[in-house]
């Protein structure tokens, strides 16, 4: 069909790597406290797991992102950061990188827009799109480490493509459901497969 295809691409356990990051600058700050290793991470939310782990550690890991030069810094997740450079370059492609500030806005929405002028250019500023609520974005394919993308949009536009990081290996999932393993699985299938 001679319809464009609109992907839009998580930011955060997708592109950058927000896990590997935020356990790093932790176990740097406080490294006489327990950690959890990625191996053991489980559910999408950091801080609720460190807070069962023990109930001080949850504000502990949210000091880490809050803190300045945290989002800047994080470093590019294998392949992510070529496959959207390819992906843009696609016929009748459009590409948005679609991601959610956290409400301690003083860094991290600047450092976003400075991550994707790092490393993907600042003519890629025009394709970023910040939001907490992604079900009121219309596109094709929303690519996305968060297992539960909910807001105020009970039926959105998106396929939610799951990306597969540390937390949500383990979830089995439904039939209906489909994933990228990593930037190095089919990406291209999965888009060729929506433009028909
Ligand atoms: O900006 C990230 C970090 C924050 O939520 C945002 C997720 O954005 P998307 O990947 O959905 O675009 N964040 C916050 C917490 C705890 C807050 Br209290 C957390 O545990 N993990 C996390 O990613």
């Amino acid at each position: 069909s001679g319809k464009r295809l609109r992907v839009l691409v998580d930011m955060d356990g997708v592109l950058a790597d927000f896990e590997g990051g935020f356990l790093k600058k932790y176990r740097a700050r406080y490294p006489d406290d327990p950690h959890i290793s990625l191996d053991d991470r489980r559910g999408f939310w950091v801080s609720a797991q460190y807070g069962q782990l023990r109930s001080d550690l949850c504000e502990k890991s949210i000091s880490i992102w809050e803190s300045k030069d945290f989002f800047i810094e994080l470093e590019p997740l294998p392949g992510g950061v070529e496959a959207v450079k390819e992906m843009a370059k696609m016929d009748d492609t459009d590409v948005f990188i679609c991601t959610s500030p956290i409400k301690h806005y003083q860094h991290c929405a600047y450092e976003k827009y400075a991550w994707v002028e790092k490393h993907l250019g600042h003519d890629f500023l025009e394709q970023v799109i910040l939001t907490r609520d992604k079900t009121v974005i219309s596109g094709d394919l929303l690519i996305d480490d968060k297992p539960d993308i909910l807001g105020v949009e009970p039926k959105p536009t998106w396929e939610h493509i799951l990306f597969t990081a540390c937390h949500n290996k383990h979830l089995s999932d439904s039939p209906s459901r489909r994933r990228l393993l990593s930037w190095a699985d089919d990406w291209r299938a999965i888009l060729d497969g929506k433009r028909q």
